[in-house]
């Protein structure tokens, strides 16, 4: 007799509590981020009944403290192919193609995230997956060296890869093997204090790039930040400090707003922290700067469209003025945001009928007549039969990537490789191709509407 199977759902909750646990004793500051976000996350929903009634009807109350994201970057192609099995254990997928070779940061990512609408409401972790560019490394002999140290590694336990393969076959995984696997699982996420490489080329690689050296001098792809979601950033951006904790100079992304839209995000620099390089077989003392913490608030899912529409007004708010590392025109920037945004429509029933987001209808349960089942969305709407409420953000901005990327890199780090998105190669290294993120909120908007005219029509009956 085979055991019942643990849902992916589930795996997926207990690998985020496992990690959230472990980037706790790892980094103390993520602890303290963690409870400052859900101290002010009470508060808002205590000074805003509505609103806590509003998320409590959608199911996205309970998700609200379980939510996080991560982020990994690795160094092979092959890494990356095992990765998105590893995630698959978990019922995550490969979301998205970002290109941060435009920022001068080499490598290209995607984001692994729950795509249902019921898989994300049980847990929406998500981990934001980068995988190095070596081809953007101009000194050969480099380039080789790095790729002879990554060739040499294996960042996976033979008990992950034996429960990855269990699971593929038989379809899942029982609660218990569900328990090693995330144990398993966990070990390459883990922070390793001795690095796998000598200080001298610890010192070459990080020359090249501060990035190149995480990545390759390490023994697997620690993970380098775990993320929050509050309700409230500026709230929590305001108080960092007042808990010892210093934020970036700017919040990326969008302003302040009526309708939240996307993902606005903040984050507390990268540590300085000890590291053994083992040199002629003694241990050599030295450091490396690496993990952070980041905190973010998500709003609405924009169309193509409303996608569109941000990407220009915040392309001239950064021609107008561009945020100082030091954060010495932080205030005049967060000004001209508000200012150029203001272009950007800020009323939900505005946002809809322009086409700029993406809505998840419900019936209100006003009793419906025959005739109305045949009536559009629009008027349903103004009839109070149907409500329309924004589906939120689940991905990640390129720009703001590039931002959190760069604040932890340091001033010296910003270097050009030109823009040179290479989604092909990427896609071939993962083995797969990365979702549309836009096919995925248009399914969910599809699916609700569906749904809530099959209920009219039922009542109607
Ligand atoms: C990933 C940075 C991107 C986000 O929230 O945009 C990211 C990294 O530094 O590896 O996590
Ligand atoms: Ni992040």
């Amino acid at each position: 007799m085979t055991s019942p199977q643990l849902s992916p759902n589930d795996i997926r909750t207990l690998f985020s509590r496992a990690m959230s646990e472990m980037y706790r004793d790892e980094v103390p500051a993520y602890g303290t981020l963690l409870d400052l976000v859900a101290e002010l996350n009470g508060k808002t929903l205590a000074g805003h009944p509505e609103e806590k009634a509003r998320l409590a009807s959608l199911g996205e109350l309970e998700r609200l403290s379980e939510e996080r994201h991560g982020a990994i970057r690795l160094g092979t192609a092959a890494e990356l192919a095992t990765m998105r099995q590893l995630f698959a254990v978990m019922g995550m997928y490969p979301v998205g193609y970002y290109d941060l070779s435009v920022a001068g940061v080499p490598v290209h990512s995607t984001a692994f995230r729950p795509l249902e609408d019921a898989a994300l409401r049980a847990n929406p972790f998500r981990v934001f997956t980068s995988l190095l560019r070596l081809d953007l490394i101009a000194d050969e002999t480099l380039r080789a060296d790095a790729e002879a140290v990554l060739a040499q590694r294996q960042i996976f336990t033979p008990g992950c890869l034996r429960l990855i393969e269990k699971a593929e076959t038989e379809g899942g995984l029982s609660a218990e093997d569900a328990r090693s696997f995330v144990a398993e699982a966990l070990e390459t996420f883990r922070w390793h204090t001795r690095a796998n490489v000598d200080h001298r080329m610890y010192r070459r690689l990080h020359d090249a790039h501060r990035l190149i050296a995480d990545v390759v001098a390490f023994k697997g792809p620690h993970i380098n930040h775990l993320t929050p979601r509050t309700l409230d950033i500026d709230a929590v951006q305001r108080m960092m400090p007042e808990k010892g904790v210093a934020p970036k100079a700017v919040i990326e992304g969008p302003p302040a707003r009526r309708v939240p839209i996307l993902l606005r995000q903040t984050s507390f620099k990268a540590l300085e922290e000890p590291v053994d390089f083992i040199t002629d077989g003694t241990n050599e003392p030295g450091s490396h700067t690496a993990r952070f913490g980041e905190i973010e608030q998500r709003g609405m899912a924009l169309t193509p469209k409303g996608q569109a529409l941000y990407d220009r007004l915040l392309g001239e708010t950064r021609a107008a003025i561009t945020p100082a590392p030091d954060g010495s025109n932080a205030a005049a920037y967060m000004a001209k945001l508000q200012e150029i945004f203001a272009a950007f429509p800020d009323d939900p029933e505005q946002l809809r009928k322009d086409g700029l987001g993406y809505f998840r209808y419900s019936v209100t349960g006003k009793p419906a007549s025959a005739a109305d089942v045949t009536r559009d969305a629009d008027a349903l709407i103004a009839a109070g039969l149907l409500r329309a409420d924004p589906i939120v953000y689940e991905d990640f901005l390129p720009v703001s990537a590039a931002g959190i990327f760069q604040s932890n890199l340091g001033d010296d780090a910003a270097q050009t490789f030109g823009a040179t998105p290479n989604r092909d190669m990427f896609e071939t290294a993962l083995g797969a191709r990365v979702i549309d993120l836009h096919h995925c909120y248009a399914e969910i908007e599809a699916a609700s509407l569906a749904r809530a005219r099959s209920e009219l029509g039922r009542s109607a009956a």
